[in-house]
């Protein structure tokens, strides 16, 4: 098949599952087009039958803001018409959506169909909590999608009860490349994060308001009273400056290293024994998994799909969110005993063999058969 992949390219779990969607596709045959105004993070190397087109976004001095949709509009009606695409992928309805919705119109007048699928990751939902201004885009691009994916069950039913939809929304988790995300031997690494007798907790986020980065903070501090560990900070965003002074103002400030924005993230997870997320809003949690791929339990709240990918008592363990006591608790029962630990970790590696890459792209591709066949039959 021949796929136009739109999606934001930036360092966020949407642009992650949507490179490497199309990285993987490729890699099977198919032939993908990326279309995003930013070559996607993790679109680093030539890969054959991968190709992008950058969506120009340059500034024209009597518009307050850049034209990004009509960009993008025209750009998609670009790519499909000369590359022949046979289908378009868009992650995210705003605005990806919206303006997939328009590209289909521009091409339908010159006779030609493309359909839509459209993935929801979560914030367009969020963004209707933000403003309502926001929903009527969001359900009608939703509604005229020829398909809908969402990332969890959750989202999927917040989805419906949100919004009026009439469609089917398939319900395609996360999924996680084992040939990246594996435990592997780094051991220099730890002996230079922390002692031989210490614990190293793990947080990995864009350290928006929604991930409860203080909350984080607070769980460490409690465990790290009863057991001698380290905690790692790894990304960056709005919340990190709080995050920081309130792990100074905590004394902490020897124990929590802020490593900021890392790409080789696998290495950091590979010698870690626990990961903290501890999310208010979360469809899937793709951070959880990638720490899981690692043999890294995980303590979570029990935000959105959260406890779709972590299991209460098996993987980990899930509290309610702000509930940093029960959360600091849990930790504890996990590191305490080395055999427990190891428990756990295998409980993990189990449960993120279920969303292998190997098992989830079969089930993209048979959705794309399914939306490109229905299109072909209405169209006939
Ligand atoms: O979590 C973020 O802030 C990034 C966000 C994004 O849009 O990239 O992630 C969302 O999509 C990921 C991939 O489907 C999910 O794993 C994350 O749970 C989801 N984040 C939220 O719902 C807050």
């Amino acid at each position: 098949m021949k796929i136009g992949i739109v999606c934001y390219p930036t360092y966020g779990g949407s642009g992650v599952i949507a490179t490497e969607l199309g990285l993987g596709l490729a890699r099977k045959g198919h032939q993908i087009h990326f279309i995003t105004y930013r070559r996607p993070a993790r679109l680093g190397h030539f890969q054959e039958n991968v190709f992008y087109h950058e969506v120009d976004t340059s500034d024209y001095p009597l518009f307050e803001f850049p034209p990004y949709e009509t960009a993008l509009a025209g750009k998609m009606v670009d790519v499909v018409r000369f590359e022949n695409l046979d289908l378009l992928h868009v992650h995210y309805a705003i605005p990806h959506a919206a303006v997939a919705y328009m590209a289909k119109k521009i091409l339908l007048s010159e006779g030609r169909y493309v359909p839509v699928i459209t993935t929801l990751h979560g914030t367009d939902i969020t963004l209707v909590g933000n403003n309502s201004a926001f929903k009527p885009v969001i359900e009608f691009s939703i509604n005229k999608s020829d398909g809908v994916t969402a990332v969890s069950d959750h989202l999927k039913q917040q989805t419906y009860d949100y919004f009026n939809i009439k469609k089917d929304i398939r319900v395609i988790p996360n999924f996680i490349d084992f040939d990246r995300f594996k435990r592997s031997n780094k051991e220099h690494f730890r002996k230079a994060i922390a002692l031989d007798n210490e614990r190293i907790l793990i947080h990995v986020s864009n350290f928006r308001k929604v991930k409860r980065v203080e909350d984080v903070i607070s769980v460490f501090a409690k465990v790290n009273e009863q057991l001698a560990s380290k905690l790692l900070l790894i990304g960056d965003g709005p919340e990190r400056w709080n995050a920081e002074s309130y792990s100074r103002s905590l004394g902490l400030g020897d124990q929590i290293r802020f490593l900021g924005k890392q790409d080789a993230i696998e290495e950091l997870l590979a010698v870690s024994d626990l990961f903290l997320l501890t999310s208010e809003k979360e469809s899937f949690g793709l951070a959880a998994l990638e720490a899981m791929a690692c043999e890294v339990p995980v303590i979570s709240t029990n935000a959105g799909g959260i406890p779709e990918v972590n299991i209460h008592g098996v993987t980990g363990f899930v509290s309610d969110i702000g509930d940093v006591n029960d959360m600091a608790k849990n930790a504890i029962t996990i590191l305490s005993s080395e055999e427990t630990l190891t428990t756990f970790r295998t409980q993990a590696l189990a449960q993120a063999r279920r969303f292998d890459i190997n098992n989830i792209l079969p089930i993209y591709e048979e959705y794309y058969e399914e939306i490109i066949e229905a299109s072909n039959l209405s169209n006939e």
